[in-house]
């Protein structure tokens, strides 16, 4: 057909403002309203991070519109982007009711987040697929794109770039990567997740075209829930790391790629206060937000999704 395929691209989501912040804390809670106490300590963390707005929400926008421009520079009108959220407005479901208001039938996924996990990637190409469906639409979802070599090729220039910002402020000292991700429940390796193994993947690749030899991988933003989450986190990690002489430590935090609130709190607020306390020079990578390398990156994988559409 002349349509468009829809590209509809998929991120986590993030409250429209402070009044908002509990319905979105009990949709990521399936529902489950948090207590008076919770809701506090996240709001307390958005106004920590940015006063109370929402950096998130204008990265994603400006990530799908920097998407349509690399699109439509290589094929004007193929692609049509829509953006779907998990867990704030427009859903995911309602990216996939807008593609097919405007008559579109064949359709890409893809998540704004580059490694497979059954608890991240697949719970939103699922949501994707059964809404596709209603509609009649074709839809291709991208499982993961961690090897990427754009992807890599902008990860490393970061690395290279933060250590060098690092060292100087240490005065020198020897910097040492930590490459960190968002921690899951333990549970996951239950199944043969392919989540830790592909971030080990991605974090090998972009310290060897960093030319940096010196990493290691560990967690952050572990929820807060009784079961026991995959560890060490990066509190832990830079503990153990200042105990054995570590002097300057850069935190790379590949399994996201935007400045948001786990960037923007656990790292610059929360890891940076520790790493202060412990005497040790911090920094960590800019997010990759609306680089034309991460652009080309996800351009490639719609491209190659298309392919496989009837
Ligand atoms: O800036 C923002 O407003 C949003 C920042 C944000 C990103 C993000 C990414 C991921 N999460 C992942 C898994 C979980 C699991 C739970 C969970 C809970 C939260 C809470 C907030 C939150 N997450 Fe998130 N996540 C972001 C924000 N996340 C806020 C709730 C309070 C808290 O625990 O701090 C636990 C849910 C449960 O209780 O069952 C699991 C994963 C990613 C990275 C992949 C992706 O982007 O999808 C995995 C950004």
């Amino acid at each position: 057909s002349n349509a468009a395929i829809g590209v509809l691209v998929m991120s986590y989501g993030t409250p429209e403002s402070l009044e908002s912040v509990e319905e979105y804390y009990t949709h990521i809670r399936r529902g489950s309203a948090p207590s008076a106490e919770q809701l506090k300590e996240l709001t307390d963390r958005y106004e920590a991070i940015a006063g109370g707005v929402f950096p998130l929400r204008e990265n994603t926008d400006r990530q799908v519109s920097g998407l349509q421009d690399k699109l439509d520079t290589a094929e004007p009108g193929r692609f049509r982007c829509y953006q779907g959220l998990k867990h704030a407005r427009p859903y995911i479901e309602d990216g996939v009711a807008a593609m097919a208001k405007d008559g579109v039938k064949r359709a890409v996924g893809i998540v704004l987040a580059p490694h497979y996990s059954t608890m991240s990637i697949a719970s939103y190409n699922k949501r994707a697929l059964a809404e596709a469906q209603k509609h009649g639409i074709e839809l291709v979802c991208v499982e993961s794109y961690h090897l990427h070599p754009s992807l890599i090729e902008a990860l490393a220039e970061r690395v290279r770039e933060g250590v060098e910002a690092v060292s100087a402020k240490s005065g020198g000292a020897d910097v040492k990567v930590l490459f960190s991700a968002h921690s899951l429940p333990e549970r996951i390796r239950e199944a043969g997740d392919p989540y830790e193994e592909q971030l080990l993947e991605t974090s090998r690749a972009v310290a060897e075209a960093a030319g940096a030899p010196r990493w290691q991988f560990t967690w952050q933003s572990a929820g807060r829930t009784a079961e026991p989450w995959l560890g060490p986190d990066i509190l832990e990690t830079m503990d153990q790391l200042a105990g054995e002489g570590e002097r300057a430590l850069l935190a790379a935090p590949v399994g996201f790629v935007s400045d948001h609130l786990e960037v923007l709190y656990d790292l610059d607020i929360e890891a940076m206060d520790h790493a202060d306390k412990l005497g040790v020079a911090f920094g960590r990578i800019r997010m990759l937000n609306s680089d034309p390398l991460y652009m080309e990156t996800l351009a490639d994988c719609i491209r190659e999704a298309a392919a496989k559409l009837p």
